[in-house]
């Protein structure tokens, strides 16, 4: 059998009836990792070499390490929980940036035991994460949205959807009013904060249900939070704003970081990958950093691989069966598969009819670890959302 996650490997250990004083150090021996760390200077990665032997691990290197001619190196850590735990101790007290390192690792390894990192925090409201998937339900405030473009334009209808989604079980409303599609024009700030304002303010969520808005820029997210959004779904990932970090730390907001790669003008303009995942993931990284130094406490932050954002079809299927690999950054992770163009060019099909597709696309997502799911249909998604789930954790414990 495959154990992938810590409750999983707690689980069988209560089943093969091991002493429970031991299932939390034998839980942490039976999960493998291979953590990626780049850019590492000379000594730091020499240190790290030593250390995971020391520990009984291995760290993998460029061969200009050992013979001195690199300046740096990407690295992988390779090793089970409690090595890499006993490691971040031990690195915590380093210098050449490897108490940073030590963070970073601890965040990981918290995000693997599905404890602390299974929560995220919105200015207060709180979703468990680690209990079942949640659906983050969209709503576009706009004329030219690919999909539910012009439908919802004026403020009482979109509330009326609002409400139709929260009772369809939307733990999240995510709120745009910019399209982002391939080859879509920006739109000015006023015209933004006309369209999202009216329905942020309207909606009265209820306990529980978090308003999230769809912006990259920092002043609509800033309106958007005094008048009482909990959540900024940024798809530019901290990139188009430089004031986007410090709204939404001072106001303790949660933070979307999404990979994006170029403008939405123009990022379907021949995209191109060397290393499609390592670029997302380091992306993304760099995202989170951005995010923690401005003051953004790491249980608000989700990441996003962002399908559809300056990637070819096949990126999008890769990253889709690749997703587990960005559990190594310690954040839950989000997709937005929802009746985007991949899926219609593997079915052949126009965007009024991809909701299989896009279920196929959810339950994958959640097997390979997504933890929130953004989605246009709420109701029939949710459901194959807590499926794949229930599938995905199965121990035989009924
Ligand atoms: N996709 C869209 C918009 N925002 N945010 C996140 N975090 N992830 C996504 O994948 C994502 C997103 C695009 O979809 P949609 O809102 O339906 O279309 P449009 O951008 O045309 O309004």
């Amino acid at each position: 059998m495959g154990i992938e996650t810590y409750p999983q490997a707690r689980e069988e250990l209560k089943r093969i009836g091991v002493d429970p004083r031991a299932w939390e150090i034998l839980a942490q021996k039976a999960l493998h990792l291979v953590v990626k760390v780049e850019k590492v200077s000379l000594p730091a990665a020499n240190i790290l070499k030593q250390e995971m032997l020391g520990l009984g691990g291995d760290a993998a290197l460029a061969r200009g390490v050992i013979t001195g001619e690199a300046k740096s190196s990407d690295l992988l850590l390779l090793g089970n929980l409690r090595q890499l735990d006993k490691l971040s101790e031990k690195l915590s007290h380093q210098p050449f940036g490897l108490d940073g390192l030590a963070q970073d690792l601890k965040g990981t390894i918290e995000q693997y035991k599905e404890e602390k990192g299974g929560l995220l925090d919105c200015r207060g409201r709180v979703l468990d994460l680690s209990r079942r998937p949640h659906i983050m339900g969209v709503l576009n405030v706009t004329p030219d949205s690919f999909s539910d473009g012009g439908r919802y334009l004026d403020p009482q209808l979109a509330l009326r959807r609002a409400e139709q989604l929260i009772e369809e079980g939307a733990d999240i409303i995510d709120i745009g009013g910019e399209s982002t599609r391939p080859g879509a024009d920006p739109v000015s700030l006023s015209e933004e904060l006309g369209r999202v304002l009216p329905v942020v303010e309207g909606l009265s969520s209820p306990e529980g249900v978090i308003i999230s808005v769809d912006t990259y820029k920092s002043q609509v997210a800033q309106r958007a939070i005094d008048a009482g959004a909990h959540l900024i779904n940024d798809p530019s990932g901290l990139r188009f704003d430089s004031q986007m970090a410090q709204v939404i730390a001072r106001a303790g907001a949660g933070l979307v970081i999404m990979h994006i790669k170029g403008k939405p003008k123009d990022m379907q303009v021949n995209p191109q990958y060397d290393d499609l995942m390592g670029e997302i993931y380091s992306w993304l990284d760099q995202g989170a950093q951005l995010a923690l130094q401005a003051g953004v406490a790491r249980e608000r932050i989700v990441v996003d691989p962002g399908i559809g954002f300056g990637k070819r079809p096949q990126d999008n299927l890769v990253i889709l069966r690749r997703l587990d690999e960005l559990k190594g950054l310690g954040y839950p992770i989000l997709i937005g598969p929802s009746r985007k163009s991949f899926i219609g060019e593997v079915l052949g099909l126009p965007v009024e009819d991809r909701l299989e597709g896009t279920a196929a696309a959810v339950a994958l997502g959640v097997a390979k670890g997504a933890k929130i799911l953004r989605v246009h249909d709420v109701k029939g998604l949710g459901r194959v959302a807590r499926m794949a789930y229930a599938i995905a954790e199965a121990d035989g414990a009924f």
